[in-house]
């Protein structure tokens, strides 16, 4: 261990302790900007300059390690002078105008720039011009960007996609698509996990919340909105919301207040993409031809898109059922429609996601086949949901808690874990595990592959068979699978990757919070909702029965394959 003190505190931490991780242990919070724990690490800021007792220069307590006997003033009068100088520097590169931001009121750099009393930039501003292509799904404003490299190192490192590189030189150094390429040309995988890194507005999703409210404006339209699993554990923070305040029940109210005519929950087509993949799993188990190669879940337009870009071969074994949000789209301007008497084309479909990739996904002509113009016309992410319910100045807490609307407003436990890593697979075992032998499993049987470890495995029996199941998040943790599974180093039947480390929970498009990973705690929040879910199964959804029983017949029946399945060709 080593000691110090640090604003007279004393601390004793292992060896190898940055200053600045040292004194958060003893509860003295050293500002910081650049940093991200264990992935940058780079000191390239200068916010969290301390200054050492005894020594001449400040240095960087990101990447400095505590000695023994280290005596460290973190605000002494020159650390706050220097801090303060850095922190002007960087706003003279940054476009500063922060009520037209998205990121106004959650922005590091204002909060840092507001704490160290800066009222005024005393340099000129030197940002460099925005160029990108608006009608991508990622947007980026380089006018914003401070260089902190936080984009290139969870691309690099967590999601090994290298999207994004340091630029040019000297005081025209910034951050862009690597090798001088364009947003469109890379093989972005569109987790957004840069933008939910970003100190910073310089990354956003595309806003499309200007279309959603045109659709909600238009008389002649009937709105349906869906809203994903993951969204009901993260939508409560842009408001302040506890967690009993922040009910679904609560969500569902204020997006009527917004104009959405039926509110539907994205968990009810994920307890039929359950029977259908379900069914398909089986069916590919027991066919003589299989070639012992893993299914894999297909729900993750992320993954699928890192799946087509870069192992084109392993397509073939993605699991042909659409997304939930895809299959809802398609029941949407179908069956949901002629219940209600309206032509599919005058329903607009929306969904709330906490995803950037969902974006993309609805656009894909291989999910057109309710014949009415595209499925799911239009995904917001659960930042611009809130966005939305601020701009009409809705106050959740204020709202009493109405229900979905039936009849894709119901969905089971197994659907609400879909949101975490590992939920799909283990939804998709509990009802395996009955159409294969007949009776239920404990809804629980398949609790061994939860967890964040980012790549988990177990065995299971079923039916008498031993499965051998895999779940993985992140992408960097996915391509090592699959070198593996190339390799021959590990076997698998089945596999689930979602794109985003801790599945959707952690998605691109969940609310930001600084210095925060809440994945693990949002898909905790996830396992609770299923626990106290009186249907636990998705083959229980009584909704879903009714269904296949009034519209699809069976589990990969001829229509359920041509509203509910794909071939990933597109
Ligand atoms: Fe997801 Fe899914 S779990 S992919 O993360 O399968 O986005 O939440 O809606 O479609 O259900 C996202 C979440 C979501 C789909 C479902
Ligand atoms: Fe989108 Fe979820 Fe996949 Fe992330 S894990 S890319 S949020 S679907």
């Amino acid at each position: 261990m080593v000691n110090a003190t640090i604003d007279r505190i004393p601390v004793s931490v292992p060896e190898g302790t940055s200053i600045l991780e040292a004194a958060r242990a003893a509860g003295v919070m050293i500002p910081s900007l650049c940093y991200l724990k264990e992935l940058n690490e780079i000191g390239a800021c200068r916010v969290c300059v301390v200054e050492i007792e005894g020594t001449q220069t400040l240095v960087p307590s990101c990447n400095s390690p505590l000695q023994e006997g280290m005596v460290i003033h973190t605000n002494s009068p020159r650390v706050r002078e220097a801090r303060k100088i850095n922190v002007e520097l960087i706003l003279s590169q940054h476009d500063g105008r922060c009520s037209s931001c998205v990121r106004g009121g959650n922005c590091a750099l204002q909060a840092i720039a507001n704490d160290l009393g800066i009222l005024e930039n005393l340099y000129p501003v030197q940002a460099p011009p925005n160029d990108w292509t608006r009608s991508f799904p990622l947007y980026r404003e380089a006018s914003k960007c401070i260089k902190c490299m936080r984009c290139v190192q969870v691309c690099d490192k967590v999601q090994g996609l290298g999207i994004w590189d340091v630029e040019g030189t000297g005081s025209r150094t910034t951050v862009d698509v690597s090798r001088n390429r364009r947003i469109a040309e890379v093989d972005c995988a569109l987790c957004g996990q840069c933008i939910t890194h970003c100190p910073v507005g310089a990354l956003r999703e595309r806003d499309d919340t200007a279309r959603a409210f045109e659709m909600l404006a238009d008389p002649e339209l009937v709105t349906v909105v869906q809203v994903a699993p993951a969204v009901r554990a993260a939508w409560g923070e842009a408001f302040g919301l506890n967690r009993e305040q922040a009910s679904t029940g609560r969500m569902a109210a204020a997006l009527r207040r917004i104009g959405f005519d039926y509110v539907f929950d994205t968990n009810f087509t994920a307890d039929l993409t359950i029977m259908e993949e379900g069914s398909e799993f089986l069916a590919r188990q027991k066919n003589l031809n299989y070639d012992g190669r893993p299914l894999f879940t297909s729900c993750c337009p992320g993954w699928v898109r890192f799946a087509k870009a870069h192992y084109p071969a392993l397509v073939s074994d993605l699991s042909t059922a659409k997304s939930p949000q895809q299959m809802f789209g398609a029941v949407a301007k179908s069956y949901f429609a002629e219940k209600i008497g309206v032509t599919p084309e005058k329903v607009r479909c929306i969904s709330v996601m906490p995803c950037l990739a969902k974006k993309q996904e609805c656009a894909l002509p291989t999910m057109q086949d309710a014949g009415a113009g595209q499925d799911v016309d239009l995904v917001l992410t659960t930042r611009e949901m809130t966005r939305m319910l601020k701009s009409e100045h809705v106050r959740p807490e204020l709202l009493d808690e109405e229900p979905f609307d039936s009849p894709l407003g119901t969905g089971s436990g197994a659907a609400v874990i879909f949101g975490a890593t590992g939920g799909v697979m283990e939804a998709a075992l509990r009802s395996a595990c009955f159409l294969a032998t007949g009776s239920n499993p404990d809804p629980d049987a398949f609790a061994e592959i939860r967890g964040e470890k980012g790549w988990r495995e177990a065995q299971f029996s079923l039916g008498g068979d031993t499965l051998r199941v895999a779940a993985v998040s992140g992408l960097g943790n996915a391509d090592r699978l699959i070198r593996a599974l190339l390799h021959g180093e590990v076997q698998y039947d089945f596999v689930e990757v979602m794109a985003c480390p801790g599945g959707c929970a952690g998605g691109g498009g969940q609310p930001i919070c600084e210095g925060c990973e809440l994945a693990g705690e949002r898909g905790g929040l996830l396992y609770q909702i299923d626990a106290a879910n009186p249907i636990r199964f998705s083959h229980e959804n009584p909704e879903v029965q009714r269904l296949y029983q009034e519209y699809l017949g069976h589990p990969l029946s001829e229509r359920a394959h041509h509203l509910l399945h794909t071939d990933h060709t597109a």
